[in-house]
Formats: C-alpha cells, structure tokens, sequence
C-alpha cells in the first residue's frame, strides 16, 4: 500500500500593515476551479474539498495520490508585487510506502517564476518516506514536515531565498504555489 494525502488551507500576504490576500480561494471556501487548476498523472490521484477533514467548520481540500507512480497536484499562479510577501499555510501531510521501492513525497511546494513562467527554484514543506530521492539543491530547499498532524507554517519569501542561492531574487515575478502528493518507484 501507498498511499499519500495532503490536507492544506493556504494563503498569502505581504508582510505590511495591510494585510492584503493575494492567493484567490485561498481558503478554498467555493468551488476550486477557476482560480485552481488540478493536474493528475497515473492511478489513484484526487482532489476532494470538504469541511470535515479538521475539526473547524471552515473547508479544506485534500489532494490524494495512491498506489502507482504519478502525481496529483493543485495548483494557482499568484503575482507577486515584491518578494516582501508572508506565505501562511496550514498543512497536513501524511505519506507512505512499503519499504524497497516505492516512494512518496507530499506537501506544498512555492515554485518560484520569472515573468516568462520558467521555474527559478522551489521551497518545499514536504514529509517523504525513507525512500523518496529528493535532496536539496542550490535550486531546492526542503523544510520536512514535523509530523503527520496539522501544522501551520508560515514564512516570508525574501528570507527564504536566502536558503535557494541559485535562485535571482530579482527574477521572481510569480509563485506557483502547488498542493502536492507524488509515487515514484513503483514499478
Ligand atoms: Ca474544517
């Protein structure tokens, strides 16, 4: 069995007095589409949305991706004024896999656009079973999930950058901001 689920409200503000919510559907309070796409590759991938996945009365969305490699992703394009801009999440993430083999890796991943769309880097909050290859690069910074409950994490992008040193801060137009669950391995 792999199985891999992703629980996540997100939402984006700059870090000034004004909070303002740049993230559209951010608490995914009506219907996903349009502001979110969804994109599945393989078996057992889903995206649901519901209010009964923690205890408050508020949706969340789940995105699942089971047995077999692929992914399942939900994902929304947000337009950055500045990299000054306070990412606030509430994720999540539980993942696993039967050992030698199949991996999984799950989360939230910030991928970090130039104003053509090209992908600069990624932050990632992730939990990964024993065998997910991933490692960091100069272009991909992992912060592990502590657990598999609810956590909020909340970060401000200038100051992430700082881990991503191949990433040209001034390039950074947009961020892609994916719910993730991946298989890989499985043959
Ligand atoms: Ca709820």
């Amino acid at each position: 069995m792999r199985r891999v689920a992703v629980l996540i409200v997100v939402l984006a503000v700059p870090a000034s007095a004004i909070a303002l919510e740049l993230v559209t559907n951010g608490a995914f309070e009506s219907d996903l589409a349009p502001a979110w796409k969804e994109d599945a590759l393989g078996a057992a991938a889903s995206v649901s949305r519901s209010t009964g996945y923690d205890g408050d009365p508020d949706y969340e969305v789940l995105v699942q991706k089971g047995t077999g490699n692929g992914h399942s992703t939900l994902s929304q394009i947000i337009v950055i004024p500045s990299v000054d801009v306070t990412v606030s999440l509430s994720t999540k993430i539980e993942v696993s896999a039967t050992s030698g083999g199949p991996w999984a890796g799950a989360g939230v991943a910030l991928h970090y656009e130039d104003s053509l769309g090209e992908t600069l880097g990624t932050t990632m909050i992730v939990g990964r079973t024993a065998d997910c290859p991933w490692v960091d690069t100069p272009t991909l910074h992992m912060i592990p999930a502590p657990d598999q409950e609810w956590n909020s994490v909340q970060l401000t992008v200038g100051d992430e950058l700082a881990n991503l040193p191949g990433v040209d801060m001034m390039a950074v137009h947009q961020i892609r901001v994916s719910l993730f669950g991946q298989v890989g391995g499985d043959c």
